[in-house]
């Protein structure tokens, strides 16, 4: 099944329901004042949640992004550029295998991608840059959170690549040049770099 949305301006969080495949052929999508206006306000609303099992891909998220994409279970995200990152670009809200193959993000204030739930994160072919971090697991969290970085390009991170509190998460790099990412690793116990 497919969902479809016509692009442009969204008052309503576009909705990708289980085991269904949105693709928006490269249009255009932002966030209507409904949604939220792309600042560092909490509680803005994503343009797009992905239930378990969705597909999101050739999708460009445009200014304003409120607060991007949400996921809930397994999600797989392709070609998914975000121009100008909203509050966050993308959050794990629920459990799940999350894995983002191709397209880029840049100019957030904080985080890029914000992990609110233990879950595997793959990011791949991506590239990353001009925001806080990279990757945050939510702030105080201690639940497990994998992260695999392969073939990105991360630059001007003003923290870090990814930063955790908890001491079981673990991140796995390779492939993967970077420049200007702060700390690059903050609170990660268990790194794994180009298979070391
Ligand atoms: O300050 O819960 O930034 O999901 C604490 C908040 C914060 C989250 C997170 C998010 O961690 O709102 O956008
Ligand atoms: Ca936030
Ligand atoms: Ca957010
Ligand atoms: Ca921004």
């Amino acid at each position: 099944a497919a969902t479809s949305a016509t692009p442009g301006v969204q008052n309503t969080t576009i909705i990708v329901k289980k085991g269904e495949v949105f693709d928006g052929k490269g249009q255009r999508y932002t966030a209507g004042s409904a949604l939220g206006d792309g600042s560092q306000k909490e509680g803005q609303k994503p343009i797009f949640r992905i239930e378990n099992g969705g597909t999101l891909k050739n999708v460009v998220l445009g200014y304003p992004a409120a607060d991007g994409v949400h996921t809930y279970g397994d999600a797989n995200l392709q070609n998914i550029v975000w121009e100008d990152i909203g509050e966050d670009a993308m959050t794990i809200k629920e459990s799940g295998k999350v894995t983002l193959d191709g397209g880029s993000a840049t100019n957030g204030d904080d985080k890029m991608f914000q992990i609110n739930a233990a879950s595997t994160f793959t990011v791949k072919n991506f590239k990353g840059s001009k925001a806080g971090k990279f990757i945050r697991q939510l702030g105080g969290s201690k639940f497990k959170v994998d992260v695999i970085i392969d073939r990105c390009d991360i630059s001007n991170m003003k923290e870090a690549i990814f930063r955790t509190d908890s001491t079981t998460s673990t991140v796995k790099m390779t492939n993967t040049r970077y420049h200007s990412v702060g700390d690059k690793f903050i609170g990660v116990k268990h790194i794994t770099e180009n298979g070391n």
